[in-house]
């Protein structure tokens, strides 16, 4: 066993940025091992950072009494417990800026995906359909289309950028009005959607956004309307949304995020038609995963040597 500090990590993330990890650190990847408890029980006392993607509970933290650094892969921290954390003097980084290009993108592709129909429309041709049944139904418009994005963050406002190159009117709805921003504030959520045909999640997750696209929220939307969550399964009401869907009180719905991930409602599995499905793959390209890794590992380094944190949270 080398002499490097012990870090413990729950769950495994981009290899290519883990094996940097193992460079400055003993890494104890708990997923991985035959026996997690006994790893935990052996190095957890050790350790002087956990590092995981987005989720470090109670239980975890009071095993690792010596980590004071909880690493988190990802820029949602919804999934740890950061008051627990902050009264146990734990700091907490995440890793933002360096996923946001990505995210955009792919709530872009899920825009066009829907509205054109494209993942359909690839089946139709494979499948001959073309020859047999003739030309593909007709779509829905994505350029000058008017959108609505629910949280105008740091990714939110990439996803802007692209919305605008598509020459899209743009609102946007967050609790706070930016004074930096050309595009539409909207107070009310509810308002947004009904005056926008496409809506683009992003915004954080936790108690504070669970379901804020209601049943209300998506009526507004409307048939014709395209809903695309790219933050966190949570914020959008599948109650809501799956009926609102299968009885075509909303038009279509572009998902990369699950309240019960890996698992994605069945309901939402048959539908070929109007949904378009990713499974949560939004920041999953090699060079962001890297990225995201080397913020992780940057903040360990930091923690390690005593020196101000790259990107806390607390
Ligand atoms: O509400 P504000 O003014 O704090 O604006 C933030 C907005 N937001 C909300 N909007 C409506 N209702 C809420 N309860 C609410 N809470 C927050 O979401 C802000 O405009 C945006 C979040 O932006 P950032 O903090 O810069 O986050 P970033 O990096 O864009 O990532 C967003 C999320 C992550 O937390 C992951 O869950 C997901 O994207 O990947």
């Amino acid at each position: 066993m080398s002499d490097k500090p012990h870090v413990i990590i729950n769950y495994p993330w981009y290899q290519p940025a883990l094996d940097r990890m193992a460079e400055i650190c003993t890494p104890h990847v708990l997923s991985e091992a035959e026996n997690p408890d006994a790893v935990l029980a052996e190095f957890g006392p050790k350790a002087k950072a956990i590092c995981t993607p987005g989720l470090c509970d109670v239980a975890l933290m009071d095993a690792c009494p010596e980590a004071k650094l909880i690493s988190s892969f990802g820029v949602g921290y919804d999934g740890v417990d950061i008051a627990a954390a902050t009264a146990r003097g734990i700091k907490v980084t995440n890793t933002p800026d360096v996923l946001n290009d990505c995210v955009a993108d792919l709530a872009l592709g899920l825009v066009l995906a829907t509205r054109r129909r494209i993942v359909e429309a690839d089946i139709y041709t494979r499948q001959g359909r073309w020859v047999s049944e003739g030309n593909f139904p007709y779509v829905h418009k994505v350029h000058s289309s008017k959108v609505g994005i629910v949280g105008l963050g740091r990714i939110g406002m990439e996803i802007a950028a692209r919305c605008a190159a598509f020459k899209m009117e743009i609102a946007y709805h967050k609790r706070t009005k930016r004074d930096d921003v050309p595009y539409t504030f909207y107070a009310d959520l509810v308002e947004m959607a009904r005056d926008c045909e496409i809506l683009i999640v992003i915004t954080p997750g936790g108690a504070e956004t669970n379901n804020l696209v209601n049943a209300g929220v998506i009526n507004a939307l409307g048939p014709d309307g395209l809903l695309v969550n790219v933050a966190r399964g949570s914020v959008v009401d599948m109650d809501a949304l799956i009926p609102a869907l299968k009885e075509g009180r909303l038009g279509a719905a572009g998902l990369d995020v699950f309240p019960d991930e890996p698992n994605v409602p069945e309901a939402l599995l048959g539908m070929t038609e109007n949904v378009v499905l990713t499974p949560h793959v939004a920041s999953a390209s090699h060079d962001t995963r890297m990225a995201m890794g080397m913020v992780v590992y940057d903040n360990v380094v930091a923690h390690l040597a005593g020196k101000p944190l790259l990107t806390p949270v607390n």
